[in-house]
């Protein structure tokens, strides 16, 4: 039987560097502010985490991120794009990227597409799956750095592989849920193993 491998990659903290972005334009706007660095990070949420060093930071973070040109301006992660670039032309492989845009909506949507235009070449713009809900999507991978994904179908298709990120590289060992370290820990093994 011939079928073929669907993967779901998350965009922030998996190919596009969202804590990085947000940390240096975090502190160019704010430099007066205390900040978190990338190896204090606790916590999917950055806007919680500063909430909890001090109450109006929560919204001078949130600040950033609903910016113009902040989606756009991200850094590719190292190895990011040219390891979406060579899976999608893996044979029997479907690779899609299934993203969660804030709900501030008049530039993440719009800076989304136009980065991964820019990035990994028009044809992706084919493959972008935007969702507040990922449990809904149909896959049989979804790499993504949020170490919980929750939604309303309380069985999703594919299986969770948690992206280490800063945020979640200090969580306990989970054995119930297998990790990528980074762009250069072994993806083509990892894809592989779900194949039949
Ligand atoms: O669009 C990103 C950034 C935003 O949530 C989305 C996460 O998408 P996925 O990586 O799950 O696809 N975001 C928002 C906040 C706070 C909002 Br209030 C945050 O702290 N971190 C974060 O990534």
């Amino acid at each position: 039987e011939k079928r073929r491998l669907r993967v779901l990659l998350d965009m922030d903290g998996v190919i596009a560097d969202f804590e990085g972005g947000f940390l240096n334009k975090y502190r160019e706007r704010f430099p007066s502010e205390p900040f978190i660095p990338l190896e204090d990070r606790r916590g999917f949420w950055v806007s919680a985490q500063y909430g909890d060093m001090r109450r109006d930071l929560c919204e001078k973070a949130i600040s950033i991120w609903e910016s113009k040109n902040f989606f756009l301006e991200l850094e590719p992660l190292p190895g990011g794009v040219e390891a979406v670039k060579e899976m999608s032309k893996m044979e029997n492989t479907d690779v899609f990227i299934c993203t969660s845009p804030i709900k501030h909506y008049s530039y993440c949507p719009f800076e989304k597409y136009a980065w991964i235009e820019k990035h990994l070449g028009p044809e992706f713009l084919e493959k972008i799956i935007l969702t507040k809900d990922k449990t809904i999507v149909t896959g049989d991978i979804l790499i993504d750095d949020k170490p919980e994904i929750l939604g309303v179908e309380p069985s999703p298709s594919w299986e969770h592989v948690l992206f280490t990120a800063c945020h979640n590289k200090h969580l306990p060992p989970n054995t119930s849920q297998r990790r990528l370290l980074s762009w250069a820990d072994d993806w083509r093994g990892l894809l592989e193993s779900k194949r039949q």
